[in-house]
């Protein structure tokens, strides 16, 4: 596979509602969204990196600097073997996760539209759609909270995740807890919270959560081995695993029970599979997060989340509880099972929608 052209597009998305998290609110959504050609084929790919290095140390502007001069000129006009090789070639960059997922997203919906065959079964997923939750953002108060989640578990969300952080923490999510002792609930910290601090969060212990995601700092597995010891609920590390050796480590002593991938967040989908499968050969139960995606990444996504480990719904829901424009022809909906069907046309199985693609492009650059 010779990829001849690369274009980097800079998008800026308007969310349909703020999302507020520990790290801040976004009112709107950057990524970028690359386009490859090889050999006669348009392949895309998404880079999660947001406007603000919030979550993480990458931003739209880190991860434009590090594709435009470090890793598109490592792999574009050279013959690539594999995601493997691609991976190789881009592994003298450090770190830079998200930007290299991006490239090889791009190779990946390539590969797909060289073969014709989509994502998921070029991957060895499995199924035709895959369970999904929704992430909430924190509210102006507890009663909005319930509200906001009446309104997604009424649109059929079977799962959902609250965003929490120090002081909108215990009584939020009691009072979603209250109003539905039956539903599939987990919560979120984005690494609000101190080890000290983090004995606050005890009383969740007692509400039937799924999961307690991320609750210290994005550097650390220590501190949550420590917290683990002390909660009967697992622990779910997000920000913490950016590499299969973190995943390794983080299981080897204990940090967690549960781990959320996403493939932005540990270097591209290849990366994603191999935490998979260390995770499944362990029987440790794992999930798809999310990043506010495009319906690029949202696809993508979608196939990843098929593989057999995935057994928690993801961060993955419908088109329209982000976007009322998407950049891609097609919207995902929610089936009334709490599910979203993978796209089965070949590659990522999306096609961009290039009228609502100009109206969101900031900045675009071709490198050949
Ligand atoms: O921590 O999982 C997170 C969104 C942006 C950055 C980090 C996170 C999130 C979400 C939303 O929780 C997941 C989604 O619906 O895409
Ligand atoms: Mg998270």
């Amino acid at each position: 596979m010779i990829i001849s052209q690369i274009t980097l597009y800079h998008l800026r998305m308007r969310l349909q509602t703020p999302f507020e998290t520990s790290f801040g609110i976004t009112h709107d959504r950057e990524c970028i969204l690359l386009e490859a050609r090889a050999e006669g084929l348009a392949g895309y790919g998404e880079c999660v990196a947001d406007r603000d290095p919030g979550y993480s140390y990458e931003t739209s502007g880190t991860a434009w600097h590090i594709l435009q001069e470090f890793l598109i000129p490592q792999i574009i006009n050279t013959d690539l073997l594999s995601a493997e090789d691609l991976q190789n070639r881009m592994a003298q960059v450090r770190g830079h996760q998200m930007a290299k997922a991006g490239l090889e997203m791009v190779y990946w919906d390539l590969l797909g539209k060289s073969e014709d065959r989509n994502l998921k079964d070029l991957i060895g997923g499995k199924g035709d759609r895959v369970q999904v939750g929704v992430s909430v953002g924190i509210q102006e108060n507890s009663r909005i909270l319930v509200g906001v989640v009446e309104d997604y578990q009424e649109q059929g969300y079977g799962r959902v995740k609250l965003k929490i952080k120090p002081g909108r923490d215990i009584p939020d999510v009691t009072a979603v807890r209250s109003a539905y002792p039956d539903l599939r609930l987990q919560v979120d910290a984005n690494s609000a919270y101190e080890i000290e601090s983090a004995m606050d969060l005890l009383p969740l212990d007692e509400l039937g959560l799924l999961m307690i995601e991320q609750p210290l700092a994005e550097d650390d597995l220590w501190d949550h081995r420590q917290l683990q010891a002390e909660f009967k609920t697992a622990i779910c590390l997000d920000e913490s695993i950016v590499t299969v050796r973190h995943a390794r480590q983080a299981l080897e002593m204990g940090a967690c029970r549960v781990v959320n991938i996403k493939a932005g967040r540990v270097g591209g989908l290849s990366q994603a599979i191999a935490i998979h499968n260390l995770c499944f050969g362990k029987d440790v139960p794992v999930w798809c997060g999310g990043m506010l995606e495009t319906g690029v990444g949202r696809a993508a996504n979608l196939a990843l989340a098929s593989l057999p480990g995935f057994v928690f719904p993801g961060d993955i829901s419908a088109t329209d509880r982000y976007y009322e424009e998407d950049i891609t022809q097609e919207r995902f909906v929610l089936n009334p099972d709490s599910t979203i069907t993978i796209p089965d046309a070949p590659g990522l199985g999306i096609s961009i929608d290039f009228q609502a693609l100009k109206r969101v492009t900031i900045n675009k650059m071709t490198i050949h």
